[in-house]
């Protein structure tokens, strides 16, 4: 088969079971790329994501992921949802879950269509391919700008003419040589709105961004307690960060997601509505959804921060239950959300009251900056 007729039929393949886009990518990454990601770690800009130290060598060498690999496949998957969702920051007594968690778990979703590809691929060609999506040790965006899936805009995501900054990434290793695509160019421009709506300046310029200050990084990855300077900032967001993606001009051409279970529910839950769960309805509750994954303990610290941010005194009494929660993260941040609700004399009082009991010395600090 001629190269460009085996390169139309596995496009019309990949379009075929649902994906949105498709381009090919020899497996080269150039020195400036490599540089680029070895500074970002060197300023810690992953924070305490330590695998990506870790994955530093297979990024920068594909071949040590598959020895055979000679062709990057990245596909797109459209996630845009039906209207944009900024105007959810407004909404103080929400929970607040990013688009992409909004619906089912896209790395299942899109794994799936993986192994169906994957499955023609070897049937239909007989070519063997390896899948991957989001978790794996790959440049995704650097090879999906290189496949012409579009831009590393300055929120450092892929941004695309047709859909956007709403596009999911996934890649399929192939051990045969097939022409690139032509690499797609920088359409920013002038543009700087993710940067300067980031409620947290987590992007700094050249596209680089300080995960450590993210909201992403900061609800999802992050263990520990939210930095007391970035509390306030996060507001209602109690998974994820849409704002940079949101505010993107190019938006205004993407189409609404056509994968069913990749659409934003737009649904969202009061904040007591959560406070009032505990792990087996958390674990129900999300049971298909990326949320599970980081946990009852941290989707909870989340609801709590902003809980404080609600201004909703009505959520007092749901957080008090939480004072006596056996992790130290849990109760620590009811210090500080209840001190954003309660009025001078009462937060006195509770203080007075916790400080009797309370043994561990990052609650204790949490206390005693209530004053
Ligand atoms: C780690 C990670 C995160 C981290 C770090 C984010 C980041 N930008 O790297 C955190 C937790 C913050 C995060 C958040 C989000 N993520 Co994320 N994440 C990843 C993951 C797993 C690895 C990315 C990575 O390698 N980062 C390391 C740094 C070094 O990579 P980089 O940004 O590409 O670095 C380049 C620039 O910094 C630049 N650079 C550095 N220095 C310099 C200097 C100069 C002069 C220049 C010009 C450039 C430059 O070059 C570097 C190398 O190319 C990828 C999946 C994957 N395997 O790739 C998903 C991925 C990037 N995430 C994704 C998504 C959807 C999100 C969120 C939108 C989720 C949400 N709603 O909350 C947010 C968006 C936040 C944001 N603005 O980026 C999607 C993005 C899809 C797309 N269209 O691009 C991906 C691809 C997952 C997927 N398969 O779809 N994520
Ligand atoms: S996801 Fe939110 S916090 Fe993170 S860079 Fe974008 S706007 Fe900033
Ligand atoms: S908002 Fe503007 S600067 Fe940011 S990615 Fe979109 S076009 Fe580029």
């Amino acid at each position: 088969m001629k190269m460009k007729d085996l390169k139309k039929r596995i496009s019309d393949e990949i379009l075929n079971s649902g994906f949105d886009v498709v381009g090919f990518s020899n497996i080269k990454i150039d020195r400036r790329t490599k540089s680029n990601y070895l500074n970002f770690l060197r300023k810690n800009y992953h924070g305490e994501m330590k695998w990506l130290e870790r994955h530093y060598n297979k990024k920068i060498n594909p071949k040590l992921i598959w020895k055979d690999v000679k062709t990057i496949l990245v596909v797109g998957q459209n996630y845009s949802p039906p209207s944009n969702p900024i105007k959810y920051n407004n909404k103080k007594g929400k929970a607040n879950i990013s688009v992409y968690a909004s619906n089912e778990d896209y790395h299942v979703v899109i794994k799936e269509k993986l192994k169906r590809i994957q499955y023609w691929l070897k049937n239909k060609l007989k070519l063997e391919s390896k899948i991957f999506v989001d978790s794996s040790p790959i440049l995704e965006k650097y090879f999906a700008q290189k496949a012409s899936l579009g831009w590393q805009g300055k929120h450092t995501n892929i941004v695309s003419k047709k859909f956007g900054s709403w596009l999911f990434l996934a890649e399929i290793f192939l051990p045969i040589e097939i022409h690139e695509t032509e690499k797609e160019q920088d359409n920013c421009g002038t543009c700087n709105k993710c940067i300067d709506i980031c409620p947290t300046n987590a992007l700094l310029k050249n596209n680089i961004i300080d995960s450590r200050r993210c909201i992403s990084y900061l609800t999802i990855e992050y263990k520990g307690p939210i930095p007391m300077s970035l509390r306030k900032k996060i507001g209602n967001k109690v998974y994820g960060c849409d704002d940079c993606l949101s505010i993107c001009p190019w938006n205004k051409f993407s189409t609404e997601a056509v994968e069913k279970k990749l659409i934003s529910n737009e649904k969202l839950n009061d904040l007591n509505f959560f406070l009032n769960f505990n792990k087996k309805k958390f674990d129900n509750y999300f049971h298909n959804s990326p949320v599970k994954r980081i946990g009852w303990i941290r989707f909870l610290r989340n609801v709590i921060i902003a809980s404080g941010n609600s201004k909703n005194k009505n959520l007092v009494n749901d957080l008090f239950q939480h004072l006596e929660n056996e992790n130290s993260i849990i109760r620590g941040s009811c210090v500080w959300s209840l001190s954003q609700l309660l009025d001078k004399k009462s937060k006195n009082e509770l203080k007075d009251v916790l400080l009797l009991n309370e043994k561990n010395q990052y609650v204790l600090y949490e206390l005693n900056l209530i004053g």
